[in-house]
């Protein structure tokens, strides 16, 4: 689409560069370890061998000998004031520190403060906790049999390790349907738990100042205003109210989701500096930040369809285990505690649907962080592009053509799923088709017939996801009762030029530059004189954060609002300068113009008489230019898209390379081009980890973290992609005021399945049906060694 707005003034559709990178290509970010404030303490965390243990005794006497200790926190410390527990984001508890019993390998077990990071470290190795080991369930099907031991004792009552059931659909009806139907097909799926591995670990500086009795958290967090209520909620016992509390979220490298929960780390560090008087600093090194937090994924899917014998899909069933480990501190929506799983549909006009979940408890690091998933989107593309592609292989159809027929088609939206949600736009045959041409798919088939003659191992997949972003709207969505608006306040200054700020917060994703944008498409101010700020509670209006691909879709739509807001007022600001009625003014190129005529007044003229009111309808209007507004969807967003995967397989050592990748994608109106390729190219590369790398695995019997370190725990390079083929397919969506659907999340949404659906399809002639996810060479090289086997005997 070509934009409607000058390379001057660089409004929506163009691919201005980035505002925010100068700075940071420079190493000029300032990140919370940049920060250094006079008097400031360090704090290190002692953390537990042991998966499962009691602890005993905790001797501090040798760590406080350590020069330049100053003190050690236990959890019996933080009882004292009611704050070595604390509650999730869904409603369960979690411990701050610990009194008695750690539940996972590196748990915090004490907190070591010190006047130097070194003193507080050296600390730690000084502290002496006395364990006593008591048994490990690491397998959430273990945990949840009769008999297994009970891990969360502290909860009075419980005797088992379930925490939820969650249901949605219509069992009865779908059971039915597949007792009957012609064709079914039935694949256990699993994908695997997985960290989240930003460039920068988390932390925080807690800075209470007694004097004003103001706590002031620089952290690294997505939410800056729910974390202020969170941790109203938790400490307004202790006399850190709401109004007391400021949260500085500054510039962070990368969050994925796993900035959005409440490590105990920031809490203690509040409770330390509350404590003590002065500023304490603490930041995770990367083996904590990869061993203790932010995990993600760890469903155990059983996905069935049912089918028609001419491939129409009729029915689809997912049955899953999902484990949170010892905590349910998964970042969804209140009512959702399987977040919105039952997107699973995906992008087919399925009649018969029905899914269910239980989560267990493990001795595992609290899991379901959010990773670039919208509240386990991924897990549900990722079951659903798999199983339609099981079936492909059943009913030797081409995986393209299947999905071609079973797509909702575009005259059916709004299109309501058999699981509850109001799809509103989309056009997935064309994106299917775009991406066959980008990456040349026919061609691609032919050289397949023509290396498989040869015994070379060479895969096509596809998946065509539909996502579901944008989260409220908040009649329906809430975090711990937080309702999920967001919002957007601009203040015009005299001269015209702006600065506006909003409820999210950007780590990585170039909202500096996109919200200027569409401020700019819609007051004609250039993107480059409107100043964009985020994360700061005490200057930003409240907003809930950044993540489920949220941002564009709702704060972005409150920009819009705002900025409407301020052009009625200017409209009748021209209208009295121009001395015409304000329904005869028109807004155009960043002039008010008497329609018909040439009487205009530039949009800085108005600012001006805003603020200077000599001329100026004082009757009816307040002087000044600035306006807030606070946008709750009525839905949310339905991105969709289509991906495309070559790989070669080395049936020698199972090694899967990427050969080509194609994606078409559909995100409604695009604010900047460049930045959304930008978005994709990242997304796919983490969705490219997870399908063939990362993996983190625990011992079965001790529950260490045996890949925990990034020696073991592999993460893509660059070296491992090719250039990707991007093209899209725009419906814009009818009920967002800019047309936008969120982009964040997609590439990571879409590509675990295309890589994976690669991977079966090229193991195929082999008689492989099923690798285990991630598609590791040992992985393929022991599937192809079992199908050898099998046909062997
Ligand atoms: N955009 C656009 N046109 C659209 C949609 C989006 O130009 N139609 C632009 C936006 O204006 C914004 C970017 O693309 O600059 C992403 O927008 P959006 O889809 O609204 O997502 P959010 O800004 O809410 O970002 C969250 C999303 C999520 S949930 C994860 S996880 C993720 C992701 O963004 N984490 C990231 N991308 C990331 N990128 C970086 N660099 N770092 C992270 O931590
Ligand atoms: Cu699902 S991760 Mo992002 O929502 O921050």
């Amino acid at each position: 689409m070509t934009p409607k707005t000058s390379e001057k003034v660089c409004g929506m559709g163009h691919s201005m560069k980035r505002k925010e990178d100068p700075r940071f290509i420079r190493g000029q970010g300032r990140y919370v370890d940049d920060i250094q404030l006079p008097g400031m303490l360090y704090m290190d965390i002692v953390r537990s061998p042991y998966a499962h243990a009691t602890i005993t005794n905790i001797d501090t006497s040798q760590a406080l000998k350590v020069p330049g200790v100053l003190a050690v926190i236990t959890g019996r410390d933080l009882e004292k004031y009611n704050l070595h527990w604390m509650p999730t984001l869904m409603s369960d508890t979690q411990m701050v520190l610990p009194t008695d019993t750690v539940m996972y390998q590196s748990q915090e077990v004490a907190a070591v403060i010190a006047t130097e990071r070194y003193a507080a470290a050296d600390g730690v190795e000084a502290v002496d906790v006395d364990y006593e080991p008591l048994p490990v369930v690491v397998d959430p099907f273990k945990a949840l049999e009769p008999g297994a031991p009970v891990l969360r004792t502290d909860k009075k009552g419980k005797t088992d390790n379930h925490i939820w059931h969650w249901e949605a659909g219509n069992r009865e009806d779908t059971e039915r349907h597949f007792a009957s139907a012609e064709v079914r097909v039935k694949q256990d799926i699993y994908i695997p738990r997985i960290h989240v591995a930003s460039i920068e670990t988390c932390g925080c500086i807690a800075d209470f100042d007694k004097a004003m009795g103001k706590l002031t958290v620089y952290m690294t967090t997505q939410a800056p205003h729910a974390i202020r209520t969170v941790f109203a909620l938790v400490a307004g016992h202790v006399g850190l109210s709401e109004e007391r509390i400021r949260i500085v979220s500054p510039d962070l490298g990368g969050g994925f989701g796993g900035k959005v929960p409440v490590y105990p780390g920031y809490v203690i560090a509040v409770a330390a500096s509350v404590l003590i008087g002065k500023p304490v600093k603490w930041i995770e090194d990367r083996m904590e930040n990869l061993q203790a937090d932010s995990f993600a994924r760890d469903y155990h899917m059983t996905a069935e369809l049912a089918a028609k014998k001419d491939g129409t899909i009729t029915g689809l069933r997912i049955k899953t285990i999902a484990d949170h480990g010892y905590a349910d501190a998964a970042a969804n929506p209140s009512k959702f505690p399987a977040g919105l799983f039952s997107i699973c549909t995906g992008s087919y006009d399925i009649k018969h649907a029905f899914t269910e979940m239980d989560a267990a408890y493990t001795n595992k690091p609290p899991g379901g962080v959010a990773y670039r998933c919208s509240f386990r989107v991924t897990e549900a593309a990722h079951a659903i592009e798999r199983i339609t592609d099981v079936l492909a292989l059943e009913l030797k159809m081409d995986p393209a053509a299947l999905r071609m027929k079973n797509f909702i088609p575009p005259e059916k939206f709004p299109y309501k799923s058999a699981l509850g949600w109001e799809y509103d736009s989309g056009n997935y045959a064309a994106a299917l088709d775009k991406a066959m041409k980008l990456i040349g798919y026919d061609e691609l088939r032919k050289e397949q017939a023509e290396k498989r003659k040869r015994g070379e191992l060479m895969g096509i997949g596809i998946s065509s996801f539909t996502e579901i972003v944008g989260a409220g709207p908040s009649k329906d969505f809430d975090i711990l009762g937080i309702k999920m608006f967001d919002s957007a306040e601009i203040r015009v200054h005299p001269t015209g030029k702006a600065i506006a700020r909003f409820g999210t917060k950007s780590q990585g994703q170039g909202h500096e530059t996109t919200y200027a944008q569409i401020l700019a498409e819609e007051l004609g101010i250039p993107a480059k004189d409107i100043k964009v700020e985020e994360g700061d509670t005490d200057t930003a209006p409240y907003g809930l954060g950044t993540y489920a691909s949220r941002s564009t879709p709702v704060a972005g739509a409150a920009a819009a609002m705002a900025s409407r807001k301020i052009q009625d007022k200017a409209r009748k600001i021209a209208a009295h300068l121009l001395e015409a009625a304000a329904e005869d003014v028109e807004f155009n190129g960043g002039r008010y113009i008497v329609k018909g005529t040439d009487r205009a007044k530039a949009f800085g003229e108005i600012a001006f008489a805003a603020y200077v009111p000599h001329n100026f309808p004082h009757e009816t209007l307040e002087p000044g230019l600035e306006e807030t507004a606070f946008y709750d969807p009525k839905n949310f967003t339905y991105p969709s898209g289509c991906h495309i995967c070559e790989v070669e397989i080395d049936p020698e050592t199972g090694t899967v390379a990427i050969v080509r990748m194609s994606a078409a994608d559909d995100f409604g109106r695009i604010v900047n081009p460049m930045i959304v390729d930008g978005q994709v190219h990242g997304g796919i590369a983490q969705g490219v980890g997870q399908a063939l790398m990362e993996n983190a695995v625990y011992d079965k019997e001790t529950g260490q973290l045996t890949s925990g370190s990034y020696m073991d725990y592999t993460m893509p390079r660059a070296e491992n992609f090719p250039s990707f083929k991007l093209g899209n397919k725009v419906t814009p969506c009818p009920h967002n005021p800019l047309g936008v659907k969120g982009c964040g999340e997609a590439g990571a949404i879409a590509s675990p399945a295309a890589v994976m659906n690669a991977v079966h399809d090229a193991l195929a002639p082999v008689g492989v049906k099923h690798v285990e996810m991630p598609a590791t060479s040992l992985n393929v090289w022991q599937s192809i060694q079992g199908a050898q086997h099998a046909a062997a005997e």
